[in-house]
């Protein structure tokens, strides 16, 4: 395959998460476009990229473009896909694909109808000892499931002092911690587990109810001035799942739990053994064991499943993690891109499904009741 001409569109943090794994995967970054022609410019300088587009028009009208990688705020992503896709670009767009139900499977529809490329970055899926457990389970080793149970914490917005345009629902959708991280534990899991969600009964809470204004930063940023502004998003959520074969899962998500990080914790409990992952301490797949036995798988090139060594780049001791996952997620784009299959590649309808169990999370929440998941369409 010749080598790809990408854009980025969003060119915050995430953006240039986009932009290390797009050239490492072999692309052009040709220009990017950002929230304002002179941040563009400037991120271009930066970036030391070809072109500053105007707007995303200009992006999709350069002819060297293929691809374009969506990193703006979430109520942008529907018509900004809807637009790449009709001028003929392969997609990837950041998640969630969209901030309604409705406007996901419009987007997933428009990708199938297209024939294009359309990826959503799910990129925990790319950790190799995830992909160890998923074979595991795949093969019956756990034996029939019993339980999973898990949790995705971060602190990034536990102090009050902290903003960003997430925590607006007008820019970030109607939920902000389940659509931000929560979605990102229910693809892992139910991808890992092999099991889909069938009913749920969720609560969200606002514990921080006022926080310093948004200073239009990608990022965190306490506000200059001091202004302080109501909060409506939920900083805390709490989720019980049971799947189509009678397992059931519990989740907590919290952006406000202090010390950890990037904390996407899952456990899955069969009749035989159990697997668990931290996204923190990503080398290592603990597996539990009856009679007081346990093992710990360790990543690496030499051992486990097909997809393991596949991802697994670097020698036994020499750690992967975030970054990676980033970078194999963009490659295996590229690659669908050029025709191939790679396993496991979250596309845009696993974007809907996403969009789908947050909706049906939200109207849990709302109304305090067990709620079907059902289907996207019917
Ligand atoms: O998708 C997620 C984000 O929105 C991430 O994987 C981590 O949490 C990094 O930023 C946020």
């Amino acid at each position: 395959m010749s080598q790809l001409g990408i854009a980025i569109v969003g060119t915050g943090m995430i953006g240039n998460v986009h932009r290390r794994a797009a050239i490492l995967a072999g692309a052009r970054v040709c220009g990017v476009s950002a929230s304002s022609p002179q941040r563009a410019a400037d991120v271009a300088s930066a970036w030391n990229v070809a072109r500053a587009y105007r707007d995303i028009e200009e992006a999709l009208a350069d002819p060297q473009v293929q691809v374009v990688h969506i990193c703006t705020p979430n109520h942008l992503h529907r018509a900004m896909a809807q637009a790449a896709l009709a001028a003929g670009k392969h997609v990837i767009c950041e998640k969630p694909l969209a901030t309604t139900l409705e406007d996901a499977g419009a987007l997933a529809a428009a990708a199938v109808a297209s024939g294009l490329v359309a990826t959503v970055p799910f990129v925990y899926r790319y950790h190799p000892v995830v992909r160890e457990a998923r074979a595991r389970i795949a093969q019956g080793e756990l034996g029939p499931l019993r339980l999973i149970h898990g949790s995705y914490l971060q602190d990034w917005l536990l102090d009050p002092a902290s903003n960003n345009w997430r925590v607006d629902p007008a820019l970030g959708g109607p939920s902000r911690v389940f659509a931000d991280i929560g979605s990102h534990w229910c693809d892992l899991v139910e991808w890992v587990a092999g099991e889909r969600f069938v009913e749920v009964s969720a609560a969200f809470e606002t514990v921080i109810a006022q926080r310093s204004a948004v200073t239009g930063e990608s990022y965190a940023r306490p506000a200059a001035d001091g202004a302080m502004q109501a909060v409506s998003s939920e900083d805390v959520a709490a989720a019980m799942f049971k799947t189509g074969s009678g397992v059931l899962a519990s989740l907590t998500v919290s952006q406000v739990s202090a010390g950890r990080r990037n904390r996407l914790w899952f456990e899955i409990d069969g009749a035989r053994a159990s697997v668990a992952f931290d996204q923190e301490d990503s080398e290592r797949l603990w597996i539990g064991l009856p009679d007081q036995r346990e093992e710990i798988f360790v990543r690496g090139p030499a051992a486990g499943s097909a997809e393991q060594r596949r991802l697994s780049l670097l020698p036994v001791g020499h750690a992967q993690g975030y970054g990676h996952c980033f970078e194999a997620f963009v490659a295996d784009t590229y690659r669908a891109i050029g025709a191939e299959a790679p396993e496991g590649l979250p596309s845009f309808d696993d974007g809907l499904r996403s969009a789908l169990i947050v909706d049906r999370v939200i109207a849990s929440a709302r109304t305090r009741a067990w709620t079907s998941i059902g289907r996207a369409v019917d």
